[in-house]
């Protein structure tokens, strides 16, 4: 069993509805075992564009990581994704953070995800479903501790529950 975790992140139309919406997809390709609390975050990269809700999600699945990327894939583009343009606003973004410890490199997938450690609003959802189990996730908690969260930009939104309550509301 292999067990990966996720950052989601959604900035235009029902964001909540976005979230609540992937997770539900996915849990019908994988085992979702823990959801964060959502974070309003302000934008990374591109800043003229309005803010995100993020979370993660940790799972557990017999799928390779290359085929958990393309499930990640498949429900961006069930949620009708467009790609505007690089770090632009998104319907929604599901990006594999950590794949067991492994360190992988291909054409289509890098794990650790290349940007996860300096961002907070990664950092943040990801602290409260994980608590330092491997030496990738120690250093993600030790680089969230020289973060000013205000300064950041990220406010929670809404407190954590389990997932069943997190998508109890989707059709
Ligand atoms: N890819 C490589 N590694 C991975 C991985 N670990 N997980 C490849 C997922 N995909 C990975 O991604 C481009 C390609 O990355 C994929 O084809 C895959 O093979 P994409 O999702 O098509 O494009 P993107 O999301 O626009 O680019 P990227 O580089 O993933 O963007 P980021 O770095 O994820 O940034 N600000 C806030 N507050 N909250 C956000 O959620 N998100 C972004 C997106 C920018 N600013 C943000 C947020
Ligand atoms: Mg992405």
């Amino acid at each position: 069993m292999n067990v990966a975790y996720l950052s989601i992140g959604t900035n235009l139309g029902e964001r909540e509805q976005n979230l609540a919406h992937a997770v539900k997809l996915l849990q019908a390709h994988v085992t979702v075992t823990d959801v964060s609390a959502i974070y309003e975050t302000a934008p990374v990269g591109v800043t003229d564009q309005p803010s995100f809700l993020n979370i993660c999600v940790k799972l557990e699945t017999e799928k390779t990581a290359d085929e958990l990327l393309t499930v990640c894939q498949f429900v961006e583009q069930e949620l009708g994704r467009v790609r505007l343009y690089r770090w632009g606003p998104r319907s929604i973004d599901l990006d594999i953070l950590l794949f067991n410890h492994e360190n992988i490199e291909t054409e289509s997938l890098i794990v650790p995800h290349e940007r996860m450690f300096e961002r907070a609003f990664v950092l943040v959802p990801l602290a409260d479903i994980s608590a330092g189990e491997t030496e990738q996730l120690q250093y993600a908690q030790q680089q969230l501790s020289q973060m000013d969260l205000q300064q950041e930009g990220i406010v929670k939104w809404a407190a954590q529950t389990t997932v069943s309550q997190f998508v109890r509301d989707v059709q």
